[in-house]
């Protein structure tokens, strides 16, 4: 979607904003989608990663598993590589300031950009009068998630490309009504790498995903090297054997998806893969082979976990001074933006 308004440059500092909802298991897709680019990005620029449970809460959760999960994805973001002396992690609901900035946001955005949004359609299906007001206004609130920030840069998988074009779309909207060119970025969405959009096990035409009920849909980061190798041996596939080249994966979404997560974790591309694997079907060698590189990429992750959720206080400890930071880089920025408004004193 595109405004009339013409885009002056932002000067300010580089800065990377992300998060995962505490709504469920981490699986395969958050962790090569965000949680990879949050690790490398680290070293390059401030990094913020939130535990994004205001958002989690856009759909029931247990208040019981909701601290439990909070504390889980910290431990995930720090087992797959985030060191907390280097990135800021905290969880959202910790730093009032990203719903105080939703809310002026929700009056800047169109009711029209909204239903644009194909993530609320997919999610709510034929019933979205039985959803949430907060699903609806999900986006909003992750505009004012990365622009309490000022950040400039989001990984994030492909499915949420369409989000960050209304991020944009708003910090326009916003520098332009109030006259303040460029008070706002237009935050740049990392999408780019080969596990930007990795589909169910079950179903390659939908995306690996949290909710899905079928387990057997996704590899989480805690699955056992049992469970793993058994949902790989189960994954969807159809009689053909591997192609010898890419064009051969078209239309067959479920040996591309397999492929591209072979690719994605062993640091190779997909023609290089199907080089070793041509001709042969997907149960010969190819899958114990892919059941193996996972088990050998994500073990050492979930060991961390395991280790560090042993001692929650310390998550709290980390959390708690996440937040302190993050509030401290917030608190002016809302601060300005209430003075733009006109909000009292002025
Ligand atoms: N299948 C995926 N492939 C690549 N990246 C993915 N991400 C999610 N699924 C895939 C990326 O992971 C980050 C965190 O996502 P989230 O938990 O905040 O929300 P989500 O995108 O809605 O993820 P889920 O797993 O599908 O959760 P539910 O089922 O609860 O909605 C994001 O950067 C996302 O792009």
């Amino acid at each position: 979607m595109t405004t009339e308004h013409t885009p002056v440059p932002y000067t300010g500092p580089q800065r990377v904003l992300s998060g995962v909802q505490p709504s469920g298991d981490l699986h395969l897709g958050n962790y090569l989608g965000a949680l990879i680019k949050f690790v490398a990005l680290q070293d390059q620029m401030e990094c913020l990663y939130c535990v994004v449970d205001l958002h989690a809460i856009t759909q029931w959760q247990d208040p019981k598993q909701l601290t439990r999960q909070t504390r889980e994805i910290a431990a995930a973001y720090m087992a797959a590589g985030v060191d907390p002396k280097k990135a800021i992690i905290f969880p959202q609901s910790a730093v009032p300031e990203h719903t105080e900035l939703a809310w002026i946001f929700q009056c800047v955005a169109r009711l029209g950009w909204l239903d644009r949004m194909t993530q609320f359609k997919e999610k709510t299906g034929k019933h979205k009068e039985r959803h949430s007001v907060g699903l609806y206004t999900y986006p909003v609130l992750q505009a004012a998630d990365i622009l309490v920030y000022k950040a400039t840069h989001v990984p994030v998988g492909e499915d949420q490309r369409q989000h960050l074009e209304l991020t944009r779309d708003i910090a326009a909207k916003f520098n332009h009504d109030f006259e303040a060119p460029a008070f706002f970025p237009l935050a740049q969405a990392l999408v780019e790498g080969p596990g930007a959009r990795i589909m169910s096990l079950r179903d390659g035409s939908v995306k690996m995903s949290k909710s899905d009920p079928s387990d057997q849909s996704r590899i989480t980061l805690t699955d056992d090297a049992d469970a793993i190798a058994s949902k790989i041996r189960k994954a969807r596939t159809d009689p053909e054997p591997l192609p010898s080249d890419e064009d051969g994966l078209k239309g067959r979404a479920e040996a591309d998806n397999l492929v591209g997560i072979f690719a994605a974790l062993s640091g190779q591309t997909k023609a290089q893969i199907l080089a070793t694997y041509a001709g042969q079907g997907f149960g010969q060698s190819f899958k114990p082979d892919l059941a193996n590189l996972l088990v050998e990429k994500l073990a050492p992750v979930s060991a961390e976990m395991r280790r560090l959720l042993a001692d929650p206080a310390e998550i709290d400890r980390t959390l708690a001074a996440g937040a302190e930071k993050a509030r401290a880089i917030a608190a002016p920025i809302v601060a300005d933006t209430k003075k733009l408004v006109g909000f009292w004193p002025g």
